[in-house]
């Protein structure tokens, strides 16, 4: 299969919105002028994000993001499962036909932010958390996960400086530290989740990560 599935991973405000507009830009802007890949021309390039990429998805963030709601009222469990049914619903809907068509599928956030949030951040049984990722994938991989590594505290306040935080973002800081911990772990123990360093210029980080496109999907 060409297509391929790249997840950008990472905590709050770590600029994942931003690269991977930018990587779709320049994937097809190889393509267009046959700098590299071209192989590969004419690929679909999708951009979606978890939650949300898809009607019931949009519905079910808007719940887990409202920040109208306190912790009371949405009991971790719950935040969990929510979380489970906006990817099983894009896994079989969305992501599944696009990779089956080929596509470049590049997803904000995927099983690893489950793991790192409720496992990590909220304290959830992590052996229930991966069977509970397993069901609402169907086992379905990345082929390339990129950590976007940055300072909580820098990452915090780009997401506050952006306007009104979310239901996620107004967890106190020791929770997001907790997450980025989890995202250390998980990446040392999978070669398949790649650390990028996010705190430099949006310029740098998406330089890294076109070489590491390069390097681990299309160099052949
Ligand atoms: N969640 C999600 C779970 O708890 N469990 C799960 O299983 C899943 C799937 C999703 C929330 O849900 C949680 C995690 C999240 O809390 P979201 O809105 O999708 O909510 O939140 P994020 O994914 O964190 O998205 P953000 O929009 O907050 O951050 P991004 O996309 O990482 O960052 P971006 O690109 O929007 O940039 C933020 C700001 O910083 C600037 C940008 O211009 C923007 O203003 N910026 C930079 N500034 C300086 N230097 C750079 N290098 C910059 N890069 C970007």
């Amino acid at each position: 299969m060409i297509g391929k599935f790249i997840v950008f991973e990472g905590v709050e405000g770590g600029g994942k919105t931003t690269q991977i507009k930018l990587l779709r830009n320049w994937l097809l802007e190889q393509w267009e002028s046959d700098k590299l890949f071209s192989k590969y021309k004419d690929l679909e390039v999708i951009i979606t994000r978890e939650p949300g990429g898809t009607k019931v998805g949009k519905a079910l963030r808007e719940l887990l993001l409202n920040a109208d709601l306190s912790e009371e009222q949405i009991q971790e469990k719950t935040e969990l499962l929510l979380y489970a049914a906006d990817r099983a619903q894009h896994i079989e809907t969305l992501i599944k036909p696009s990779l089956e068509r080929g596509a470049i599928v590049l997803c904000d956030r995927f099983i690893d932010s489950t793991i790192a949030y409720q496992g990590y951040g909220r304290g959830l049984d992590l052996a229930l958390i991966k069977q509970l990722n397993h069901i609402a994938t169907g086992g379905l991989k990345s082929d390339l996960t990129l950590w976007l590594d940055i300072d909580v505290e820098i990452g915090l306040t780009r997401a506050k400086n952006r306007g009104k935080i979310d239901r996620m973002e107004q967890a106190d800081i020791q929770f997001h530290q907790r997450v980025k911990k989890g995202y250390e772990e998980l990446a040392e123990n999978n070669p398949l989740i790649v650390r990028i360093d996010a705190d430099l210029t949006i310029k740098k980080v998406q330089q890294q990560i076109q070489e590491i496109i390069v390097q681990k999907l299309y160099s052949k």
